[in-house]
């Protein structure tokens, strides 16, 4: 997009914002803090580098689609993310799961990964000058193909998972302390139940002893932030999900944990946005999965959708930014991965800016005098507004393609590097 284009239309974006008592400046200043970890996940349909034939398994979750391109080793997954920062306006992070350490060509099992395993992870991170975020796999392995892990009966198996878990802790500790910004450590693991099963209580006691163990372990908070994500229900955990909203929600306030809210783990009528402020008064942090469901926990990209907005606003809204972070959860193998990338990367960050652009005082304003007619007019005519003028000169500022720019990059990278694989 010609640049003059992008000026000329952000002039009049201006004009017509700053006539709602709106900065669009300033909006576009804020979102130096509104900082997106990047799902390390997205670019090889959550495999992983343990073994060379690794492929999603179990857990509930799956990724579907077989488009070309897949990354297969950490070396093609550096540089399909560098890809998709470079297309990216502002700074990411990046959100690693135990599953892509550098094992070398030896096969090292979950209970034995180290801080050495990472270490390229941490280099790369340095040199991007991006944080890293982590994730304990309790996925995808031999120990939890009967669907229990840390609240497994199986004393053997849960000590392995505890341990897996604990190395994680130590690795992301060693992550935010190396790279100067905390790093979260998010807990989600599958256990649950096909069909109903009679011991739901002794399951859940058994995980919270599984995590009182782990957690006994204390990290500076400046190191590391636990957060724990509860879950609906998966496939093949129907009928229970150990790790429920009442679960984590109890665990999180009671233990002074960061709580996950993914947004496909609910009902598909409740929506995430509208539990952020209830969670904010019971805990210092959120973690978000920023994912899109369609029908169910479907892990689609994001789009910039009413639920994403409303998540938005409530933080803004809510004056939270600084006690959100605010990471992707999805896996879309049918289209192009770095394409799925960048398309959700960007609805998230559109999301933000349109939250930022709210003339919150206004609409609140009306809503206390209880004229609601008005509220919803204002809200309806924020959609209209030229937004997409502001967030393309957010990506100009940046140096990154504006409007659909994009497109065209990621079809040339997909002929240069990705159709090659
Ligand atoms: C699964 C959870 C979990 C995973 C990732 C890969 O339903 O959402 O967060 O998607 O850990
Ligand atoms: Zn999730």
């Amino acid at each position: 997009m010609n640049k003059d284009f992008v000026q000329k239309a952000y002039a009049l974006a201006k004009e017509q914002y700053a006539k709602l008592g709106v900065d669009t400046d300033e909006a576009i200043a804020k979102m130096k803090s509104v900082k997106i970890s990047l799902h390390c996940w997205q670019t090889d349909d959550v495999g992983g580098f343990e073994k060379p034939d690794s492929t999603l398994g179990g857990g509930g979750i799956q990724c579907t689609g077989n488009y070309p391109g897949k990354a297969r080793s950490i070396e093609e997954m550096k540089l399909d993310l560098e890809k998709t920062m470079a297309l990216l306006p502002g700074k990411q992070r990046l959100n690693l799961h135990a599953i892509y350490g550098d094992f070398g060509r030896q096969f090292v099992d979950r209970d034995h990964i180290e801080v050495k395993h990472f270490q390229g992870w941490i280099d790369w991170a340095k040199k991007h000058e991006i944080g890293l975020d982590f994730n304990a796999t309790c996925f995808s392995h031999a120990k939890a193909d009967d669907g229990f892990t840390l609240s497994s009966k199986n004393e053997t198996i849960r000590r392995f998972w505890i341990e897996h878990v604990k190395r994680c802790r130590v690795i992301g500790a060693e992550m935010g302390k190396q790279l100067g910004t905390p790093c979260v450590l998010n807990h989600w693991i599958p256990d649950g139940s096909k069909d109903m099963p009679v011991d739901r209580g002794g399951h859940r006691a058994i995980l919270k002893k599984s995590l009182d163990e782990i957690f006994s372990v204390e990290y500076p908070k400046e190191y590391l932030k636990d957060s724990v994500e509860c879950k609906l229900f998966g496939i093949g955990s129907e009928a229970m999900v150990v790790g429920s909203h009442e679960f984590y929600m109890g665990y999180a306030i009671k233990n002074n944990k960061l709580l996950c809210l993914d947004m496909g783990h609910f009902h598909p009528t409740e929506t995430v946005g509208d539990k952020i402020s209830s969670c904010l008064l019971f805990v210092d942090e959120l973690m978000l999965h920023v994912s899109r469901g369609v029908r169910w926990d479907s892990d689609h990209v994001v789009t910039f959708n009413e639920d994403i907005c409303l998540i938005a606003q409530e933080v803004i809204r809510n004056k939270a930014l600084d006690r959100v972070n605010v990471g992707l959860d999805f896996f879309d193998g049918s289209i192009n991965r770095i394409g799925a990338y960048v398309v959700g990367t960007r609805a998230a960050q559109q999301a933000f800016l349109f939250a930022l652009l709210e003339p919150t005082e206004k609409i609140m304003d009306y809503e206390e005098k209880g004229k609601n007619f008005e509220r919803l007019a204002y809200l309806e005519g924020m959609k209209t507004l030229l937004f997409g003028a502001v967030y393309d000169k957010y990506c100009l500022d940046n140096n990154v393609p504006a409007g659909i720019d994009y497109v065209a990059e990621i079809q040339k990278y997909e002929s240069d590097v990705l159709s090659k694989r």
